[in-house]
């Protein structure tokens, strides 16, 4: 087999595992290919917003007998995208920061991205987003496998939350509230 072949074989996810488990001591529980092959989107939106930030949800099921973790997110939609929580400060505000380790999506479990909970998070829109539009989400998993999908944008004008850009750690001022953005 050439070493072309072997490049064209190796990107398909359940081959790879096979080529991997090829050359490792080590296999850890059963073949089940990539992290992004183990799950699937449903139900995915965008919160419509004229410029600055916005967030998009969705409903993440892991078909996988194992754990799998997104670490990162990216779109054409905003020049950065992050993982984010909500959380709620000693002063009772909630307040959404950057999920630290990124988000697990538990073995044949669902994870579901709401406003007031963990989302996906878009800074600096390059672009307004009206509703009615969709834009393309790619989430970035553990393994460096990756899976987009395209999210269409809707008006919501609930769950309005701060941003505290600090992380929650609190060595920085609190954040400010800022009015038209929600998580
Ligand atoms: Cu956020």
């Amino acid at each position: 087999m050439s070493s072309f072949t072997i490049r064209r074989l190796a990107a398909g996810g359940a081959v790879t595992s096979l080529l991997l488990a090829g050359c490792s001591a080590v296999v850890d529980g059963p073949l089940t290919g990539t992290d992004s092959d183990a799950v699937t989107v449903s139900d995915q939106w965008v919160k419509a917003a004229e410029s600055g930030m916005s967030s998009a949800f969705a409903q993440l099921s892991n078909i996988g007998d194992r754990d799998v973790r997104i670490v990162a997110v990216s779109s054409p939609a905003s020049a950065r995208a992050e993982l984010h929580e909500v959380t709620t400060r000693a002063d009772g505000t909630a307040v959404m920061r950057q999920k630290q380790g990124g988000m697990t999506v538990p073995a044949n479990s669902t994870h579901t991205l709401v406003p007031g909970g963990d989302h996906l998070m878009l800074l600096d829109l390059t672009d307004p987003l009206a509703p009615g539009m969709t834009t393309t989400l790619s989430l970035i998993f553990e393994d460096g496998s990756t899976m987009s999908f395209d999210a269409q944008v809707r008006d919501f004008s609930g769950n309005q939350k701060s941003y505290d850009p600090t992380g929650g750690h609190g060595s920085a001022p609190a954040a400010a509230p800022m009015p038209g953005h929600g998580a």
